[in-house]
């Protein structure tokens, strides 16, 4: 099973919330590895292609004005499944329904102000970090704890 990346977005309102250290330790000791870490302002052009998919929705202009108003951090975790292991972690959409235990379910009761953006297929994931990170600000290193967190065969 090969590791693979997602990308996540602490959104505005995680940044205002002081959710990025709660956020992070989450992955963590979920036993995902950091791979890629950054502060961005993100731009309309870049939302714009962020949200591709939603650009004919009512709330696009409002989404994008959103997450273009403050600093969002973002981050590239690996893994074997990161991709469904982080939407796992993060729960569904609306705050207000999301699981308790997820990362909305706990901290969040809006749709808009969800807190946190998770990848939701391998294509999303490379379109999303091609969008905020350069090849070079991903970083290679073995993690330490493969040994104990994978079984062998699981890392094959
Ligand atoms: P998710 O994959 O859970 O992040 O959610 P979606 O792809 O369905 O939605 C993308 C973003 O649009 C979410 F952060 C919430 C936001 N949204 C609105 O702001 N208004 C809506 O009516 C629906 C979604």
């Amino acid at each position: 099973m090969a590791h693979s990346r997602t990308a996540v977005l602490v959104k505005p309102d995680g940044l205002q919330r002081g959710l990025i250290g709660e956020i992070i330790s989450r992955f963590e000791r979920k036993g995902l590895k950091l791979v890629g870490l950054k502060m961005v302002n993100m731009t309309d052009e870049m939302l714009s292609e962020w949200y591709v998919e939603h650009k004919d929705k009512s709330f696009f202009g409002e989404l994008k004005q959103f997450m273009g108003s403050m600093p969002i951090v973002s981050m590239v975790w690996e893994g074997v499944d990161a991709i469904p292991v982080v939407r796992k972690l993060v729960g569904t959409t609306l705050g207000r329904e999301a699981e308790a235990g997820s990362i909305r379910g706990d901290f969040g009761m809006s749709q808009q102000f969800n807190l946190i953006h998770a990848s939701s297929s391998a294509e999303d994931a490379q379109r999303e970090i091609d969008i905020v990170f350069d090849e070079d600000e991903l970083i290679q290193y073995s993690g330490a704890m493969d040994g104990v967190i994978y079984a062998d065969y699981e890392l094959k």
